[in-house]
């Protein structure tokens, strides 16, 4: 069989944090641009497992694939099988590339997988050309998949796998609780030991370059060394997924792979790096053993952030640590259930700016709690303080299946039929809903502008910035990061 691997263009992406006429002060692109992980993960498995098929991956986001060009390569491949990878802001562009495939191949068998499917599993299987989904991870169900459709062989006795048929008999069984989030029993498909997994299939994107707006490097690559989280915070949907680690052995041979490759920057991206103090010390301990030289960072906690371990993780190429910090009082960070406090997260920050390591301040406003202009005003302030060398201001946004969604649905502030209507019939115009009780979402828009102009725009700072560049790829990366965030006084 032929297998495509897809990522679908964004061309119809819906925008977060964007006012009414599409500006707006922060996008995905200004993040950088990071290889599709999900699907590189699932070619290596098929690659290693089910070698008897073809497989073709398509980042349209990185690779800048146009429909018009889309479709040509979708007439060469002539995909039997094929996967799309999916967040639910996505799902105009997903709905348009499953049209596109069964015009193409009307027998060919569509299977979608990723995050939008985790959170409206039922919803997806609605849509037309969508044959299948597949829950939790996806290399392990997808190969199954692959080989039984190639023996027409049935398909829903593969854990994680489900068909409108098979979620329509547990439906059923589980009788309608919501009309739009169905808490149903449905299995995810965990890979229990992640060291079984082969390491993702970079080399099929081998040509492009990823690269981080907060990186030094071109010679990038992003890297899970654990998957799921164990915290609550309420307004966050990753809890959904159950936590596992990788050994440190595992995750050091793909660093020393992807190094012989010519990789030198590794960005952690798991939910939960530093789960503790000890793993990052064993971490370092490893790479330090073998001699390997590359810088890497992570994002995470304040609560297990130690100077010892950090001083060792340094002294390994430890370069940045993006913490989650969210808000400035000890009542809020109660509330949302981040169990931190501003004492744990001075000393984090501290830690890091001891021992010259950057830091990354990942902050949220427009919560519940804050209810004036001067209450988030005071909690800009609080992040400021903490002298991070970046900070990351988004409006707090209310994701379906969180604690902080279903409190906003109680409230009446929100309507969940919105999100019923979208995932049915997915456009352009949909928005993510703000909690708007104290604030318009103009004013929340406007909030985050201020935040954003007050933490960089001081000129202390921009100079700090200037003198604390190290390559020409930084210095690159961050004019490129710099013109569209000032781009209108950083409205895009
Ligand atoms: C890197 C990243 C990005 C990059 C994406 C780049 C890329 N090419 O992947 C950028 C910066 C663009 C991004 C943007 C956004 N992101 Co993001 N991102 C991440 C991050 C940190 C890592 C993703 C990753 O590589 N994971 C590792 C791989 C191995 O896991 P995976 O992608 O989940 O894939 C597995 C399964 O999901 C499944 N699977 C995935 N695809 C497919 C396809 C098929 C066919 C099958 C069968 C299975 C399958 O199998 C895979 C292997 O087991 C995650 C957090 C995380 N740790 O996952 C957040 C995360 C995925 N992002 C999130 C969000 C909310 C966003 C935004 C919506 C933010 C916003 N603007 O408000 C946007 C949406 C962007 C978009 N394009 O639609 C949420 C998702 C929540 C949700 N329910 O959608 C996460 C979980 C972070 C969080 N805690 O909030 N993000
Ligand atoms: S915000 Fe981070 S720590 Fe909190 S539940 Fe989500 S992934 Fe875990």
């Amino acid at each position: 069989m032929n297998i495509l691997l897809i990522n679908p263009p964004e061309d119809n992406l819906i925008k977060n944090f964007a006012y009414d006429d599409g500006s707006q002060c922060l996008d995905s692109p200004d993040f950088g641009q990071f290889p599709p992980l999900g699907i590189l993960y699932i070619a290596s498995y098929l690659e290693k497992f089910a070698p008897e098929h073809k497989v073709y991956l398509l980042d349209c986001v990185s690779e800048k694939i146009s429909y018009d060009a889309l479709r040509e390569k979708l007439k060469e491949i002539k995909p039997d099988l094929a996967g799309i990878s999916s967040f639910s802001v996505a799902l105009v562009d997903i709905v348009k590339v499953a049209q596109l495939i069964k015009e193409i191949n009307p027998d060919a068998h569509i299977c979608m997988g990723g995050h939008h499917t985790m959170v409206f599993p039922k919803e997806a299987l609605e849509l037309k050309n969508i044959d299948s989904i597949i829950l939790g991870d996806g290399e392990k169900a997808f190969c199954l998949l692959a080989k039984a459709l190639a023996g027409a062989k049935p398909v829903e006795e593969i854990t994680g796998v489900y068909t409108k048929s098979s979620i329509t008999k547990k439906i059923d069984g589980a009788g309608s609780k919501n009309v739009l989030l169905y808490d149903l029993d449905l299995v995810p498909a965990y890979t229990d030991n992640l060291d079984e997994l082969p390491f993702p299939a970079r080399k099929l994107l081998s040509h492009l370059e990823f690269f981080s707006t907060i990186g030094i490097s071109k010679k990038f690559t992003t890297i899970v060394s654990s998957r799921g989280c164990p915290y609550h915070c309420t307004f966050c949907d990753v809890p959904h997924k159950k936590y596992r680690a990788r050994s440190i052995k595992n995750i050091v041979d793909e660093i020393e792979d992807c190094i012989k490759q010519g990789y030198e920057e590794f960005h952690f991206y798991d939910d939960m790096f530093n789960i503790t103090a000890d793993r990052i010390i064993e971490f370092a301990n490893e790479v330090l053993s073998r001699k390997l030289k590359f810088t890497w960072d992570f994002r995470g906690r304040v609560n297990t952030i130690t100077k010892e371990s950090l001083a060792i993780a340094k002294k390994s190429g430890l370069s940045m640590v993006s913490f989650g910090v969210e808000t400035g009082t000890d009542e809020g960070l109660k509330y949302i259930k981040k169990e931190t406090n501003i004492a744990l997260i001075r000393n984090a920050f501290k830690i890091c700016n001891d021992l010259k390591i950057k830091t990354v301040a990942d902050y949220m406003l427009g919560f519940q709690f804050e209810k004036t202009k001067e209450d988030i005003r005071k909690s800009i302030d609080f992040c400021i303080s903490l002298k991070p060398t970046y900070a990351v201001f988004g409006v707090l946004t209310l994701f379906p299946k969180t604690p902080v969604y279903y409190e906003a649905v109680e409230k009446k502030l929100i309507d969940p039929q919105r999100w019923a209507d979208f995932c049915k019939n997915p456009t352009k115009d949909f928005y993510l809903d703000y909690w708007e009780e104290f604030f318009t979402r103009k004013e929340l828009l406007d909030m985050q502008q201020e935040a954003f102009e007050r933490f960089f725009l001081r000129p202390g700072y921009i100079l700090k910035s200037i003198f604390a560049l190290r390559t020409l790829d930084e210095l690159k990366i961050k004019i490129r990061g710099f013109i569209r965030l000032v781009k209108g006084k950083f409205k895009i």
